[in-house]
């Protein structure tokens, strides 16, 4: 690890008057959180520079600190590009964006804000997964369109009493099952390894979740150890009564499989918040109607962005206070396999 204790942690003095500290901001934020950040440090936007590698070779200052998002990332070229760099405090609590080999080579400490979105993620898991099998959307349109004039809407599934299938049980993946019990729903798991105490059936083999469940859930942290995770094999076993529903990143499930599985009916619909080169959503996706596709608004609540930018911003305080970041994505993570987020 750099240095924490060198003089970039040392309250800026400027005329007498204790100054802020810097922290260069890679990305933008929401704006809520920018106005605190900036009223709180003395913040750089690395996002206006039109050259960033440019900008901060003619830098004369040091930036211990850098404030990115999940979205943003953080490549490990631009980390050895910034000057004294110690601490990056993302917005986000999926790391796959950011180059963690990298920042440990650095000895560049990392945090991401987990568990304040937990509950937010598993309500829109919640919510896509009752629209995909009830057909809210599709009815919506269905009405929009006038349709509802000439005859009623199609019949649905139901979810209550079904087979859930969650893929990772990890925080966010937990919030889910717990959601599902509400819904007397017969609750398994597959993870990269048991979760102790966990009060569901373990799956050793994702096909073999997939070929029980009625609802396939994702919920795993991106990152070469889920790439393609969700193979043609995998939706194939789901069937062509379940439903796939992403809620955690694009590329865990194999794109190309799901829209060829889609259009022939070898599975019975999906519910998408993430994609693989977002925000571009394969054409053939939007004109289907078994599917239900989402901006990635997961995390997208006024509670639960705050919450986020909150605890980013008390990872940068006490990263300048302490030399320790609040919430640093663990050592343990910095692995290629894993699948629990
Ligand atoms: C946001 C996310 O889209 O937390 C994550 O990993 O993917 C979402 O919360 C992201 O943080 C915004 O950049």
């Amino acid at each position: 690890m750099r240095d924490a204790t060198q003089h970039a942690l040392r309250p800026r003095v400027n005329e007498g008057r204790v100054a802020k500290h810097r922290v260069l901001q890679h990305g933008r934020l929401i704006p809520a959180v920018e106005q605190r950040l900036a009223q709180q440090f003395d913040v750089v936007a690395l996002w206006q520079q039109p050259d960033p590698l440019t900008f901060l070779r003619t830098q004369l200052d040091t930036f211990a600190a850098m404030a990115t998002s999940a979205g943003k990332g953080v490549q490990g070229e631009l980390m050895a590009a910034v000057p004294g760099l110690k601490a990056i405090a993302s917005f986000g609590v999926g790391y796959d964006s950011l180059d963690l080999p990298a920042a440990r080579r650095l000895g560049i400490q990392v945090s991401n804000t987990p568990d304040v979105l937990n509950d937010c993620v598993a309500d829109l898991a919640w919510g896509a997964m009752l629209d995909i099998a009830r057909g809210i959307t599709e009815a919506d349109r269905f009405l929009r369109r006038g349709d509802w004039m000439r005859g009623p809407f199609r019949l649905a599934n139901r979810v209550s009493g079904k087979r859930l299938g969650i893929v990772g049980l990890g925080r966010i993946g937990a919030a889910i099952a717990r959601r599902g019990a509400g819904f007397e729903m017969d609750i398994r798991y597959h993870n990269r390894r048991p979760v102790e105490g966990a009060a569901y059936e373990y799956v050793t083999e994702l096909t073999q979740l997939a070929q029980w469940a009625d609802f396939l859930v994702v919920a795993v942290a991106g990152g070469p150890g889920s790439h393609h995770l969700v193979s043609r094999e995998v939706l194939h076993a789901l069937g062509p009564t379940g439903y796939l529903v992403n809620v955690s990143r694009g590329s865990a499930v194999d794109e190309a499989a799901l829209v060829a599985a889609l259009r022939a009916r070898a599975i019975a619909g999906a519910a998408l918040d993430v994609f693989e080169k977002e925000p571009c959503v394969p054409e053939e996706l939007t004109g289907l109607d078994h599917v239900v596709l989402l901006p990635h608004i997961g995390t997208a609540t006024h509670e639960t962005r705050n919450a986020m930018g909150d605890l980013m911003i008390d990872n940068l305080h006490a990263f300048f206070s302490t030399g320790r970041l609040v919430t640093p994505i663990p050592e343990a993570l910095i692995s290629p396999n894993l699948i629990d987020s």
